[in-house]
């Protein structure tokens, strides 16, 4: 498999998945500081993926596969022995759905305005209350488990790169004040799946 990535991005989510995951894989960064986004060996991202956005996985048989929440599932799918996700068709295979699923629309995307330069700091503002929001609910949930389903998952993974964002030098907010939400990141730092990934990025 090989991972088109940014570092840093929402990819790092599936590059984490990966590198749990114990499978050969590749990587080659995209970057989208430029238009059209270009990948580090020159590709025009577009022709590879054409929504012109990270992640996208090389699969073995030649197919492209995209949307992060979908990749974290089939990576977590390739390996059922390492426990990335439970079994399919079981309720708690639709609950770790039902976090990939929240962190994407709640989590993920409610960060936009605070990554636009041209969003007005009142636009800024109202998207941190409202992910404020979102982590006072995160915080409770992971005040009696270490990890969203309590066993470690692939959403776990999505969960960190997305709670790291808050932190970032454009974004400048932090999530120190949810002390679950901050274990949970020196738990997911702990891991050598995390580490391996991140060094890959150029992260640490
Ligand atoms: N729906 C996609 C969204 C992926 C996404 O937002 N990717 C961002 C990085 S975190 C990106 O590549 N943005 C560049 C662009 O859209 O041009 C998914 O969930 O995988």
């Amino acid at each position: 498999m090989k991972l088109y990535f940014s570092p840093g991005s929402c990819a790092l989510a599936t590059h984490i998945a990966l590198a749990e995951s114990g499978l050969p894989y590749e990587i080659e960064a995209v970057n989208l500081r430029v238009d059209p986004h270009t990948t580090a060996s020159g590709a025009v991202f577009t022709t590879i993926n054409p929504k012109g956005y990270v992640p996208a996985l090389v699969l073995d048989n030649g197919e492209i596969l995209t949307e992060g929440q979908v990749l974290l599932q089939y990576v977590a799918d390739q390996v059922p022995d390492k426990k990335l996700a439970p079994a399919a068709g079981t309720i708690a295979r639709y609950r770790m759905m039902e976090w990939l699923s929240f962190i994407s629309t709640e989590i993920h995307k409610a960060y936009k305005p605070l990554w636009m330069p041209t969003a007005s700091m009142e636009a800024k503002d109202a998207a941190w209350a409202q992910l404020s929001r979102r982590f006072d609910y995160l915080n409770r949930e992971l005040s009696d488990k270490d990890y969203l389903l309590g066993a470690f998952s692939a959403a776990d993974c999505y969960l960190f790169v997305t709670l790291s964002w808050a932190d970032n030098a454009v974004i400048k907010r932090s999530i120190d004040g949810w002390t679950n939400l901050s274990a949970f990141m020196k738990r997911m730092k702990e891991r050598a799946s995390v580490r391996k990934a991140m060094k890959e990025e150029g992260l640490l």
